[in-house]
Parts: structure tokens; sequence; C-alpha cells
């Protein structure tokens, strides 16, 4: 049913049903679209706000990328209906919307192109999506095949709905000039300011075709008739009927009429995508529409993905796990820092930690990234809810609600990019405050966001969660302005002591000396406030409501315990060993499903309005207890920072699908992403437990990568040093690591042996504390470590 190509770098899915969503994307700096396998279609652009070319059949609500999307039949999409003409039978592909039973299906998902292969009624229909580097265009083809040794007569008819483009003006016709159907529309507005915003929107969606069609439709309704889009009474006609469409809805339907030799194939090309005017369709078609373009544009395409092929390749025993790693996730984290999940104002704590996985692809990207949201820090020192990317952008939906966690995200952020560069002279760097033009030094910003944390707490040494920390639907905690974050504090505790540490790399003598005094004493001493009023006797609790209500305790029969804050008092140091023993296995006993460990439990079934809108999520989706894989990966990624091996090991291979089928079956979804979420409520709806919600936003990945780099393989930058310390899990003897790291390459064989603790060696020689130094770049550098026998390495 589902299985890699054998080097990894595809997965394909031979069933159109076993796993309907299922879906592969692809995206360039202006664009983004997800395709399932059965061809519905998700696509936006930018302009500079996220808008679409193919629409929904009803007004669509603007809102963020949304999990566990539905599907129906007039979702957007892209088909190719084959009728034979003999016959009269009728078949589609991918699936959709016929849904005939095919001979063979084929969905081939790959980094930089996704394709179909299906054979019905003796013939063979192979598709194949890519995009170029830079423009909205998708680019088709489509090659018929005949497989059934006789002659055959067909008739050929893509079909790309466009659907309700506006209520103001539509309208689509064919356009002999332009080679294809045009449909255009004024995007809807009422004030008068917003027809200056748009009055240079693309607003209008083209279909071109290489070749001229014999007929074709523009008119929806025409289409469709009384047949439905399952038979589409338009198909039953010898010929589509020219028709277009006047203030109705447009649609791109298009007929060849094909006669095919015993053998014979035939190749077909399309482009797709939005456009500002005729000119501009006529430039797209001059540059794309060709077989040569075609190739060109797809070899620059996977040229410039495999620009993000990261800096990890691995041997394991789990071949599936080295596919994912080797080619699907450093892809996510590329596409999570090159495009900032298509938004023009990146939630702050997203675009932080999105950038931060770029230090493992392109760490100039992170750096900028950096540099830019610290120039949005207000003179508070508080970091904004969202960093504003493009001119005139603002600050939407959920970057409207306060929410007091951002300053974490700084040195966090940080800390992962000057690891892997070492880069310690960002700090001196004067960044200049976009709102009020003050000059500050990187370091002075980072220590003024620390200062914040300090401030925003209560008497008691806790720190305020006003709307939301982290969880951002957790606002209704502390909105009367009393209520306190139990993660937060604990997460302002790392935060304190990470930037602390890097202000001693800096040394003794450097101003930051006394920043670093500071905040380690600020640290401890929030962490004796969080074990005075959040230590629940097994775990802490995740907060105190406005009205004094501790909550996420052994006392609550619903949100009892948290994953987070006992996530981040391993980090923070919070957590002495005892207490940290109690809380693994409270974690173990209450939060672990075979999809990996929840976010917390029991779900909630009804509203809590002194913790608010995550309690009235569906019990198990999203954040409501969900396996919320950005809070799993926090545990996860602490777990590896005491040596946990073992269990950090299980909940992260429990992160990617399969790769049993039953897996893939109840999670719906290919290897190719890690999802923001799988269903939890494993005790409460077993059924639906561990779905995915297939949306490939989630500031998860970076956190992933880091695990398998610094965790896993253990190989970490540290100061001038590549620092190795491999985490095994006890059933691997060994594994091969190859680690790009300050422009060298590292060749490592990790393997077990009789020894007491790690030992690395490199040419014969034994490493000191595990510690390459040295390194040139352009060097080459093999490594043998050598791991102990008994369990996990210490
Ligand atoms: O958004 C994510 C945010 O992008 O939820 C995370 C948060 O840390 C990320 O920054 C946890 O709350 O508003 C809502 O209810 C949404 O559900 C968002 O919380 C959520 C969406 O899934 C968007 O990805």
């Amino acid at each position: 049913m589902l299985g890699p190509t054998h080097d990894g770098d595809r997965y394909e899915l031979t069933s159109p049903t076993a796993m309907p969503r299922a879906a592969g994307f692809l995206w360039n700096q202006k664009m983004m679209i997800q395709v399932t396998c059965r061809g519905y279609a998700t696509a936006q652009f930018m302009q500079p706000e996220p808008a679409k070319y193919a629409y929904a059949p009803n007004l669509e609500a603007k809102t963020f990328m949304q999990p566990e999307q539905n599907y129906y039949a007039h979702h957007p999409g892209r088909f190719f209906y084959i009728k034979d003409e003999e016959t009269g039978e009728l078949f589609s592909a991918p699936y959709e919307p016929v849904r005939a039973p095919v001979d063979r299906y084929n969905f081939s998902v790959g980094k930089s192109d996704l394709s179909w292969t299906i054979e019905h009624l003796g013939v063979r229909v192979e598709l194949n999506l890519s995009l170029p580097v830079s423009d909205v265009v998708e680019l088709w083809s489509l090659r018929v095949a005949n497989l059934s040794g006789r002659p055959r007569k067909l008739s050929v008819y893509p079909y790309f709905p466009i659907g309700y483009m506006s209520w103001m003006n539509q309208s689509g016709e064919y356009r002999a000039d332009l080679g294809g159907v045009v449909a255009s529309c004024v995007t809807p507005y009422q004030k008068v300011a917003d027809y200056f915003k748009q009055k240079d929107f693309k607003d209008k969606t083209y279909f071109l075709c290489e070749e001229a069609p014999v007929a074709w439709e523009v008119r929806q309704m025409a289409f469709e008739g009384e047949g439905g889009l399952h038979h589409p009474s338009a198909l039953q006609d010898e010929q589509l009927g020219n028709s277009d469409a006047r203030y109705e809805t447009p649609t791109a339907v298009v007929q060849y009429r094909l006669a095919l030799a015993e053998t014979e194939t035939h190749d077909y090309r399309f482009i797709f995508g939005p456009a500002f005017d005729d000119a501009e369709i006529r430039a797209v078609r001059e540059k794309y529409l060709g077989a040569d373009a075609f190739a060109a544009a797809r070899a620059d395409y996977a040229r410039y993905i495999a620009g993000g092929r990261g800096c990890l390749r691995i041997e394991t025993p789990d071949k599936e796990l080295d596919n994912f790693v080797n080619h699907w996730l450093p892809r996510q984290v590329f596409y999570h820092g090159d495009v900032n999940r298509l938004s023009t104002d990146p939630q702050t704590r997203n675009y932080l930690q999105d950038n931060m996985g770029m230090s493992f692809i392109k760490p100039s990207v992170m750096r900028s990234a950096f540099l830019h949201a610290l120039s949005q820090q207000e003179a508070s020192g508080a970091m904004p809810d969202g960093i504003l990317l493009a001119e005139g952008a603002e600050l939407k939906y959920i970057n409207q609600v306060p929410h007091t966690d951002h300053c974490v995200w700084l040195p966090v952020a940080l800390k992962v990019y000057l690891d892997e560069t070492n880069d310690y002279g960002i700090l001196d760097v004067v960044v200049a405050g976009r709102e009020d033009g003050i000059a500050l030094t990187v370091a002075e910003r980072v220590s003024s966001a620390m200062d914040w944390l300090l401030q925003t707490r209560d008497h008691r040494g806790l720190s305020y969660i006003a709307q939301g920390d982290w969880c951002d639907p957790m606002n209704m905690v502390g909105y009367k302005g009393r209520g306190v974050s139990g993660w937060l504090t604990v997460a302002t505790a790392y935060a304190l002591n990470l930037w602390a540490e890097m202000c001693e790399q800096r040394g003794d003598a450097t101003p930051l000396a006394a920043d670093a005094n500071r905040f380690r004493a600020g640290a401890k001493a929030v962490n004796l406030a969080a074990n005075e009023h959040l230590w629940d006797g097994d775990w802490y609790a995740r907060g105190i409501t406005d009205d004094d209500v501790r909550f996420g305790i052994s006392r609550d029969v619903e949100g009892r315990i948290w994953l987070n804050p006992q996530a981040w008092a391993i980090l923070g140091g919070t957590a002495s060993e005892e207490q940290r023993a109690s809380m693994l296995a409270q974690v173990e006993e209450q939060l672990a499903t075979p999809y990996g460990v929840a976010m917390f439990a029991p779900p909630y079934s009804a509203m809590r309005d002194d913790v608010g809108r995550v309690t009235q999520k569906h019990p198990g989706s999203a954040e409501n207890g969900a396996v919320y894989n950005h809070a799993a990966v926090f545990y996860i990624y602490s777990l590896y920072t005491i040596g946990e091996s073992d269990r950090a090991y299980q909940l992260l291979r429990q992160m990617i699908p399969g790769p049993s089928e039953a897996d893939y079956l109840q999670r719906g979804q290919l290897p190719v992403f890690i999802p923001n979420y799988y269903r939890g409520a494993y005790h409460q709806y077993p059924r639906t437990a561990g779905r995915s919600s297939q949306l490939f936003n989630t500031g998860t990945v970076s956190w992933a990568y880091r695990c398998f780099i610094e965790g896993l393989c253990g190989l970490r930058g540290d100061g001038d040093a590549l620092l190795v310390r491999p985490q095994l899990p006890k059933e691997w003897e060994g594994i091969k690591v190859t680690r790009e790291f300050r422009s060298a390459t590292f060749t490592v064989s990790i393997q077990r042996a009789d020894v007491e603790e790690i030992q690395v060696w490199s040419e014969g020689k034994r490493l000191p504390d595990g510690r390459v130094t040295g390194i040139a770049a352009g060097g080459i550098y093999a490594l043998v470590v050598l791991i102990p026998r008994s369990g996990s390495a210490t």
C-alpha cells in the first residue's frame, strides 16, 4: 500500500482510498500547494498577504491554515477526466471526481514534484506537478498511453475548477489568443482604502494549454449539468459547449480528442496560476509552457529544494527513520525557514523557532531573521506578538491577543545558532529599534528581554500569563491580570540560564559577566518560586488562575497533568533528580499513547472559563490534549539533556508515521512531514486517536531535527569545538553518521564496545572530553565513537 523508493527520496501510495487525506506539498518563496492523493488541492500565493487563485464554491473565511481540512466534491483540485469515445466509459485521474475503482494507482511524492500513475480501461495516465523557483505557476504535465494493444479513441479533459472568485465581479472565457481559459474577478472590498491596497492584485486566474484543445467549457454549471461531478453532463456530449461565465462561477475544462495507435503515447502540458493582466499571462506562457522550459524549471526547482538538504545523513538499523531524517525532515525545516508559514506577521515564537532550524540549513537566514525580530522589540524589552515581514503588514488573528512568552524564544533560538556557528560576534551587532530608532546591541536587547521576563512576575515570583503563553488558546487563565503560567515560569528560568551561559562564554572581563550573574541569580529565584508554588507532589502545575486556583494538578479530573511544565522544569533546572523521576513516571503513566505523548490529559470535555478557549476544542484535537508534537518535542529534547536516551528515542520515533501498515492507516498520513498534531484522547476516543492533522506548519520540526543531530547522534557545537556524545537507544548496536559542521565534513561511526564511558577517536588518537577542536573549513574528519554496551551512554 505504501513504501519508499529505493533511496527513500520518494514515497509511493498505491491506493487512493486507504489514506484519503494523504497529501504532499510543494512551495517556493511566493506560493505553497498541498495536493491530496485523490487530487484535491489547496494553494496560496503571497500578494503580500496569502491569496488564492482557485477558490471554494462559496465564500471562504480568511484565516490561518487549518488542521484536519475537509475535502468535498467541489473542493478546489486538479483533475483529468478520460472518456472512451467508443464505449462512453469514464474515469478520472488522480481519482476524484469520478472515483472509479482503477486497475492501478500510484501517488508518488517527491521532494520537488508530485506525480501520479493511473491505469484503467487499457489506458495509462501519468500526471506530474512541479513549481518554478520564483513564480506563482503550477507546471502540470500529462501523458496518456495506450496499453490496450489496439487503436483507441479517447477524449481527454483536464478539469481545473476555479470556484467562487468574488461576490462583486467574476467571469471567465476561453482566450484563443492566450491559449487557454482566463477567469477574472475583483477581490471584494468595501472600504475605500482597500481599493488602493488591492488595485494591483492578481485578480485573474489562467489555465493555459500548450496544445490548443478542440473545445472548452468555462461555466461550471454548464459543465456539471444534471450529471454532477461524478458524471458531468457536458462529458456526455461529443464536444464541450464552448460557453463562457458571466457573473457565474467560472471553471477551466478543455477537451482533446485523441486517437492513439496500439502503443502510442501523447504528452500535454498546462500551466495554472494567478496574474494581473493579459501581458503577464502572455509572459508566463512564453517563459514556461513548453517541453524544454518545463524540464529546465523542474531542474532549477529540484536544485533549489536540494539547497535545503541540511547537515545530517544517518544510517541506522531503522531504514524508514533514515529516509525521514535524511530527506524529509530537513526539507520541512527548510520550508519553515524559507517562507515563514506564508505569513506576513508570523507569531514571534514561530518566527524565532522556524528560523532557529535554519541554523542547521542556512545559518545566514537565521542570523538575519534574529536581527530582524530584535528590531521590533518594544522599549520595555518585551517582544511583540508577531514579527512584521512586509511593508504595510499588520498583526492579525492570534497576534492581536496578548501573550507573554515571546521573550523566552530569543535565547532559545540564539543558543542553537551560536552552537552551530560560534558566531558570537552577533552579540555586538547594533540593532536599531523599528519604532523608536534606539540603537542597542544584540546582547543589550536580549538582556533587556530577560529583564522584562524577570519583571513580569507577580508577588510570588511567578510569570503572568495575560491571555496566553506558548499555548495560544489558554486565554482565560489570566485575562483579569493576575493569573500566572507555570510553564512560563520555568521557561523563564531556562531562558535566563541559557542567556547567562552565552554571556559567560564571552569571558569574565566583558560587561556581559555582570548580566550573567544577574540572570543566574534571577533563574534561581524563579526556580525557588516555582518549587514553592507549583510543585504538586509528583509534577508541576500548569498555572494559577486569576482567582488563585491552581490547575494541572492531581485534584483535577480534566487537564490533570501537562507536559510543558515538566519538560521545561527539566530544561530550566527547576526539578531535582527526585522530582524528575516522579514527573517522568507520571508522564509515562498518564500521557503516553502509541502515537506519542499527549500534551496533557485527560482532555477537557467542556468549557472551563478560568482556563479558556483551549478547553472548548474537541477533546483530543489540537491543544485540547492531542499528541501536540511541538509540546512532545520539547519533552523529548529535555530527555536528551538528562541522558534519558531510550525514552527520548521512543517518543521521537512515534512522531513519524509508520513503519507498520496499521500505524499508517491510523494516522492517515505519509511519512514525508511531521504534522502539528496527532489526535489524542487515546482512552476516551480510541477510534480517532493517532489521526494526523495533516498540517505541516509546526514549530516541531526545528526541534526534532535538533534532537536527531544533537541528541541521538550527539554531535553538537560547543564554542570552537564539536562535542561528541551520542545517545543511541539500547537496542541499537551502532550507526553511521555524516555531519556537516562549520564547513567541514565529519564521518562518524558509532559502535557499542566494552568501554566504561564514551570514547571518541580520530586518526588513532583518543580525544579528551569527546571534543573535536581545530576544525578547518573544508576538512574531512573520520571519527570512531565507542559507546558502552550496557544501556545508554553516560
Ligand atoms: O497555532 C499554534 C501556534 O502557531 O499553536 C501553538 C503555538 O505555540 C504556536 O505558536 C500552541 O498553541 O489559535 C488557535 O487556537 C490555534 O489552534 C493555534 O493555537 C495554532 C494553530 O494550530 C495554527 O498552527
